[in-house]
């Protein structure tokens, strides 16, 4: 591939294959819980140890899960890329990271998890945030602030996410948006493809079916991302 600025966006489809749920599938994550239980700011208030109890069993299955081809493909790609090279996760597991650590030393790999991160929790009264100190309990009393808690480190519906700024710059000068394993029916990340057409990108969808959004690329490929991945990266 030429010398051009890159922005990739993930969601869970990317991690279905190392056996990570995804969201809406029909044995996803919400299946187990509504929406409105689990990943708000009320729901938190109202019952934290359901809330803290969701993320900790989520934390402990991450343990058992590897990276799989698709995030290697993207870590080799990062790693050879000649332009700006952006990766924007909705995932909150490890699974880019890790392969990122798993692939030898190359040009810049920037990765941007927008709804935080499984492995990390956040003070409630500072907003500080520090690596997972093991399973939440309802009150975890937060080492930052003695009025605060620990919470995850976890965008929840309601909450603006993370790293918007700098996705927005990418996006505005990105010649190329690819779009992986997501169904595009969250926002703020639903709309990025949009904001890559404005700015004169190429778009491309790799996901097993079509999504939401597969009206709005210019090229959408189908399967698992196992096998439609790597093959793109080339
Ligand atoms: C905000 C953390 C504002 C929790 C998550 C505009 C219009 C409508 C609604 C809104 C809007 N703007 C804002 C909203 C409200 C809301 C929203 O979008 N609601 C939706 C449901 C209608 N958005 C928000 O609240 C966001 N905040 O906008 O704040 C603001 C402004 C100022 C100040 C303050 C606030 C925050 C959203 C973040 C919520 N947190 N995650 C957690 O993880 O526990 S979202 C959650 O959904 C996950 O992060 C997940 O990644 C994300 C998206 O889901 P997907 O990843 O796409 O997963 P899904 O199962 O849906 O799809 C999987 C896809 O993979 C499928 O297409 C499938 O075919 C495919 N697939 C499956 N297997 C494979 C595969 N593909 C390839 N290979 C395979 N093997």
């Amino acid at each position: 591939m030429t010398r051009r600025n890159l922005v990739i966006l993930t969601g869970s489809g990317i991690s279905a294959e190392s056996g990570v749920p995804t969201f809406r599938a029909a044995d996803g994550l919400w299946e187990g819980h509504r929406v409105e239980d689990v990943a708000t700011p009320q729901a938190f208030a109202r019952d934290p140890a359901l809330v803290q109890d969701f993320y900790n069993q989520r934390r402990r299955h991450l343990v058992g899960v590897q990276p799989n081809a698709a995030h290697h493909a993207l870590a080799d790609l990062a790693a050879r890329w000649e332009g700006d090279f952006l990766l924007v996760t909705q995932n909150v597991d490890d699974l880019h990271d890790r392969a990122h650590a798993e692939t030898p030393p190359g040009r810049g790999f920037e990765l941007i998890h927008m709804h935080g991160e499984l492995l990390k929790a956040q003070c409630t009264a500072s907003g500080r945030v520090c690596d997972w100190p093991g399973d939440l309990a309802a009150d975890e009393p937060s080492p930052f602030h003695p009025a605060g808690r620990l919470r995850p480190h976890i965008v929840w519906f309601g909450e603006m996410p993370l790293g918007m700024d700098r996705i927005e710059r990418a996006l505005a000068a990105c010649d190329l948006f690819v779009s992986i394993g997501t169904s595009g029916a969250v926002y703020p990340a639903a709309g990025f493809v949009q904001q890559a057409r404005w700015a004169g990108a190429r778009t491309v969808e790799l996901n097993l079916e079509p999504s939401l959004g597969s009206r709005l690329f210019d090229e959408t490929r189908h399967g698992p991302a196992t096998e439609v991945v790597p093959v793109f990266v080339g």
